[in-house]
């Protein structure tokens, strides 16, 4: 019997009604308000998806029994080698996007683990490549001052206990036992909790029927291993509707909607599909810098997502690409990094941020001669174009006209500075 198959024994054991995790207790404290507050200043993360699943092009975990058998999609990781894998690559080049922080996916839907894991042989130490690739990336991450963060997929269509199977969750195993997969979740959430250093967040994914009785314990056990740590709003499936779950809310393939209350992040991919997918297609760079201004604007995050090849690069279009970001962000991050929305809530014409005594108007479509914006109490001491450029405002007690020459007009986003003689965010949100 190996040492893995005896600890995974041992867990099931463990995890018998005589052992099971004591009922579940009505709430979940949540992240520190300082830690949610560091979290939010960040506004800019990767998103990565990889596996053995790219060795297909197809997508991760839902191409399990639809694209590819579910057979012939368990033996991926037998010939997975990415040999071209380099952590410090990857960190380059979320530095040279902007972005201050990266989330991969330590296990998806398909129940792969990118780690060398004690409770199953499914993972990374059992293939050619044998590598432990969260050790690595962490610890390039570090090195890059970029923070690290995990994704977990809660639901787990390989493994016998856990429910729901392939394809696309919807088969029931006839060997579930959800006390037995909790234990093993738990166990691999500990690892990822004690091994990889202090992680930014936890970001879940998909519960399906894993539900508050066991997310619940299951998240107070990692704050207890992590204080800091912040966890998004899939980790378990609330019950009733109104049920806040985690520290932020988790808008998908699209821009959130303004909310300075409850912090989100947006989640997207840079092409189509999560994971690899050749000729997929890549979003521009006047699309990017749009979805990232108005994504502040609302008072949220973007976690921009690459899917890595099969030979461990990330794409050399898709690197480009992020530089090309990087290289606005150079000139223009100080209206993104450590902001917060408004007061102007995103519109037709862009979206606005503010920072201490200066509102950013992120102008994305002229809507003619002049920008016509409603009053706002403070008074505009200064206007100027981020990069560069003259803008002039005239203030009433009816409104703020904001004006920019064609030649101090940017071709993508032009943000025009407002200085003001009081803090912006005494100001309340305006439409
Ligand atoms: O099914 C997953 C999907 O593959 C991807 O991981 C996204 C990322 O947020 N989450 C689920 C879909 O909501």
């Amino acid at each position: 019997m190996t040492r893995k198959f005896a600890v995974a024994l041992l867990i099931i054991f463990a995890s018998t009604p005589a052992f099971a995790a004591p009922a579940a207790e009505a709430t979940d404290p949540g992240a520190p308000p300082e830690a949610v507050q560091h979290w939010r200043s960040l506004r800019f993360g990767m998103f990565i998806h990889w596996g053995p699943v790219s060795l297909t092009g197809h997508e991760i975990g839902w191409s399990r029994g639809r694209q590819t058998p579910i057979d012939e999609y368990d033996r991926l990781y037998k010939r997975f080698n990415p040999t071209k894998f380099d952590a410090d690559a990857w960190a380059a080049t979320a530095k040279a996007a902007g972005m201050t922080y990266l989330v991969i996916t330590t296990k998806h839907h398909d129940g792969f683990c990118l780690w060398p894991s004690d409770v199953t042989d499914y993972d990374i130490g059992e293939t050619p490549f044998g590598r432990d690739v969260l050790k690595e990336l962490s610890t390039a991450c570090r090195a890059s001052g970029i923070e690290f963060g995990t994704y977990y997929s809660v639901c787990d269509w390989h493994h016998p206990a856990f429910p729901k199977g392939s394809p696309a969750g919807k088969t029931t195993k006839p060997t579930a036992d959800l006390d037995a997969y909790d234990a093993y979740l738990r166990a691999q959430v500990k690892e990822l909790l004690t091994r990889y250093g202090p992680l930014l967040v936890l970001w879940f994914d998909v519960p399906q029927v894993y539900t508050a009785d066991y997310g619940i314990p299951m998240v107070k056990m990692l704050r207890g291993l992590q204080p800091n740590i912040v966890v998004n709003n899939r980790a378990y499936a609330a019950r009733g509707r109104k049920r806040t779950v985690g520290d932020f809310d988790t808008p998908e393939q699209r821009v959130g909607r303004f909310d300075r209350d409850r912090p989100w992040e947006t989640c997207m991919t840079i092409c189509r599909q999560w994971a690899w997918k050749p000729d997929d297609r890549l979003k521009s760079l006047e699309q990017c810098i749009h979805i990232l201004a108005r994504t502040a604007g609302g008072d949220g995050n973007l976690l921009l997502n690459v899917g890595p090849m099969p030979d461990g690069r990330i794409e050399p279009r898709q690197v480009d690409r992020l530089k090309e970001i990087g290289q606005w962000l150079k000139t223009h991050g100080e209206s993104i990094y450590g902001t917060r929305g408004g007061p102007f809530k995103p519109a037709e014409w862009g979206a606005s941020t503010h920072n201490g005594s200066r509102i950013y108007l992120h102008v994305l479509k002229w809507p003619g001669e002049a920008l016509r914006l409603p009053a706002i109490g403070p008074r505009v001491t200064k206007a100027s174009v981020l990069g560069g450029g003259k803008a002039e405002v005239e203030q009433t007690d009816q409104g703020l006209v904001v004006r920019a020459g064609e030649a101090d007009r940017q071709a993508i986003d032009t943000v025009i500075a407002l200085d003001l003689d009081a803090p912006a965010a005494g100001i309340q949100p305006l439409p």
